[in-house]
């Protein structure tokens, strides 16, 4: 059953969003993790017609495990803040409050310090966010096929899952094995499937996105 916690919403662009969900995915507080498009003012746009819109993610956090402020350090420190893209792939925080908005220009200024060029984020306010197909919902879990099926998820489900959010980002080797021992004691999966999951965290297959 999908945990029952009242979550917030933090939504970024870091390039192609395939990257984003294992990095947040295991983090303390994370609870689920999504990919869309956002941004911009196409109706319903699609992968091969966004328009003006970005590729991000959504992530669903706990504010009592984790707070904005902790996810946006992971997002200052794993993508290149000073690299200007097309809109389909620029950098971008959409914030969903003014605490947000706050935190996300203070970040920024701070951040600027540890880079030779300028950060070229865009801060804007969130409007709406349209979900990417069900191919890219975790893109890189869905490659370890066989294990993906096993876990019996349909579409619906695995956009919303917690498990499959959690188990992608230590998947990719995003989280420690102490957490992980904790955290998936609880999940209810076989010894197989968590002796691949393990097998994975050891020797992590590298995340290329061709930009
Ligand atoms: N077409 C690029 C980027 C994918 S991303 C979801 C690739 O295959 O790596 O836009």
């Amino acid at each position: 059953a999908e945990p029952d916690i009242a979550t917030e919403k933090a939504t970024f662009g870091m390039g192609c969003f395939w990257a984003p969900e294992p990095i947040f995915g295991s983090k303390k507080g994370v609870v689920r993790t999504k990919v869309g498009y956002t941004g911009g003012k196409k109706e319903n746009p699609t992968y091969y017609s966004m328009g003006d819109h970005t590729e991000a993610i959504q992530i669903e956090y706990d504010p009592s495990q984790t707070d904005y402020k902790t996810l946006l350090d992971i997002f200052w420190t794993t993508h290149d803040p000073t690299s200007r893209h097309k809109t389909q792939y620029k950098s971008a925080i959409w914030y969903h409050n003014d605490e947000q908005e706050k935190l996300a220009k203070e970040t920024k200024a701070a951040r600027q310090a540890e880079h030779r060029s300028p950060i070229v984020t865009d801060i804007e306010k969130f409007e709406r966010f349209y979900d990417a197909e069900d191919y890219h919902q975790k893109y890189h879990l869905r490659e370890h096929s066989r294990f993906y099926d096993s876990l019996k998820l349909t579409d619906p489900q695995l956009i919303k899952s917690h498990l499959a959010t959690r188990i992608h980002g230590y998947m990719y080797g995003y989280g420690t094995a102490q957490e992980f021992a904790e955290e998936s004691s609880k999940w209810g999966l076989s010894q197989e499937q968590l002796d691949y999951i393990k097998k994975n965290m050891a020797r992590p297959r590298a995340i290329h996105c061709g930009l």
